[in-house]
């Protein structure tokens, strides 16, 4: 359906929430895509008619503007050569890197730059196209960091707010960056930044501070031009009502005693989900269960490690790397100490559907999230929100934003410390049932208490405050 009409709350996202399938007759249609995000902003949306501004995801073939049940949809197209200087490049090979610890070199290149201001500018001229006056415009995440102060130059009557989902670096390493001050100046742009983690809002309070020309007073940055903004952590969470449904369906109950049975019904199942990246230190997890494994400390008879690498981001290099890394390791492990029909580990690169993902979570007695850094990461939260049994342990790195939450139940662990990982995992594994009930009652007040409703309803709620 054609839309042309004007709203009084736009999102900007890097990715529109719909994703092109195929009819049965081969016509590409859109299809809602799946995530918490749309979900938690689709009554705001429905509310207010909003708008989202984003790209489709395919360099053609996306009409420019399209309405689904509950918004507009407004494309930004993208060429190819774009997509591999913005999106490729300095999304996913500069600031990405940079903004997680440095775990792979950073590449500064500066014709990716111009693409990431071109790119920027594109997406910051289609949401004042779109949006009404005094509009809210809710702007997402790293790739679009100049939006909001290019939007306030266009349209100063706005409310923009801006979301981080990954972490935002201390000095020591933002420092690097040869843009540096213009991007602490377009997210100055915002009326409201909000990070996951307060480590993250006091960093750029900090290097707003020192690099621009504002001054930082607490959780609030006065501006040159005379504004103030707000910075303020909003920890991200999920869509529990989903994975509450999901667990209660039959399918799923069976589903998860036959995942235990394909895999020869060890005692304990291990698992870890996360997206192919090095971020996730999937390689340090199988690490200390090689090493597990060859000091005799557990058996492929009783413990068995599933783990689903989903595929992401193939065409850069680091990504590719680090596939061939991984994918040595998992082969090396199943030739060592696997047998026919009974591997150690169950190594998975594929994307799933919610009902199995489900399964596979409710599944497994020890949920295994050992990121080297990152955002929140919100598979621990999906763990918690499946274990109505109160059932299963999570080891969590303290390295992720999950662990300001949840450090009371989960075992929290350095995942470079593998002797200490090793003992984490041990010690996962041998919980008793009380314990384990008593750790997941913890957890759970956490994560129900603050779903990802909640999270959009506090970040716009504090918008419209300012
Ligand atoms: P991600 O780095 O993608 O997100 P995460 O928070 O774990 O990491 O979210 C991944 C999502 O994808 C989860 O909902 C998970 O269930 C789903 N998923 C993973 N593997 C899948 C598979 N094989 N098939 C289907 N679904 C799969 C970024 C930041 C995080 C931050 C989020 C949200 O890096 O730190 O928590 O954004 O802000």
């Amino acid at each position: 359906m054609e839309s042309t009409g004007k709203s009084s709350f736009v999102v900007v996202a890097n990715r529109l929430p719909v994703d092109r399938v195929l009819a049965a007759d081969g016509t590409p249609t859109w299809r809602r895509s799946p995530g918490g995000l749309v979900s938690a902003l689709a009554p705001v949306m429905r509310k207010y008619h909003g708008a989202w501004v984003g790209w489709p995801g395919s360099s053609d073939d996306a009409p420019g503007s399209f309405s689904s049940e509950d918004m507009d949809l407004v494309a930004v197209s993208l060429s190819a050569e774009e997509v591999a200087m913005y999106y490729e490049g300095f999304s996913n090979a500069t600031l990405w890197p940079l903004y997680h610890d440095v775990i792979v070199a950073p590449e500064y290149h500066r014709e990716w730059w111009d693409a990431y201001r071109r790119v920027n500018e594109r997406f910051a001229r289609k949401a004042a196209d779109v949006a009404e006056h005094d509009a809210i415009v809710f702007v997402q995440d790293y790739q679009l960091q100049l939006v909001p102060n290019m939007l306030r130059q266009l349209r100063p009557d706005l409310k923009i707010g801006f979301f981080l989902h990954i972490p935002f670096p201390p000095a020591e390493l933002f420092a690097q960056l040869p843009w540096r001050r213009q991007i602490l100046e377009g997210l100055l742009g915002a009326d409201l930044i909000g990070f996951q983690r307060e480590g993250a809002a006091h960093n750029f309070a900090a290097l707003a501070d020192r690099y621009t020309e504002a001054t930082a007073e607490d959780h609030r940055i006065h501006t040159a031009d005379g504004r103030s903004v707000r910075v303020q952590q909003f920890p991200i969470s999920i869509d529990v009502a989903e994975i509450t449904d999901l667990v209660s369906e039959p399918d799923v109950v069976m589903r998860t005693a036959h995942i235990r049975e394909e895999i020869g019904s060890p005692e304990h199942m291990l698992l870890g989900v996360d997206r192919l990246d090095y971020t996730k230190g999937i390689g340090h997890r199988l690490k200390a269960f090689d090493e597990l494994l060859a000091g005799k400390e557990i058996t492929p008879d009783d413990a068995v490690l599933v783990q689903v690498a989903t595929p992401s981001r193939e065409r850069v290099e680091a990504y590719q790397t680090l596939r061939d890394e991984i994918e040595l390791q998992v082969g090396r492990l199943n030739g060592e100490y696997g047998r026919i029909g009974q591997p150690a580990v169950h190594y998975l690169h594929s994307s799933y559907e919610r009902p199995e993902l489900v399964s596979l979570l409710r599944a497994a007695d020890v949920m295994v999230v050992t990121p080297l850094r990152d955002g929140m990461n919100l598979v621990a939260k999906e763990y918690v929100a499946a274990r109505t049994d109160l059932r299963g342990a999570l080891v969590l790195s303290e390295f992720a934003g999950a662990a300001d939450e949840l450090g009371d139940g989960a075992f929290l662990v350095n995942p470079h410390d593998i002797d200490g990982l090793k003992r984490t995992l041990l010690a996962a594994m041998r919980i008793d049932d009380a314990e384990a009930e008593q750790r997941m009652r913890a957890l759970r007040e956490h994560v129900l208490h603050y779903d990802v409703t909640r999270w959009a309803e506090d970040f716009v709620a504090t918008l419209r405050a300012t």
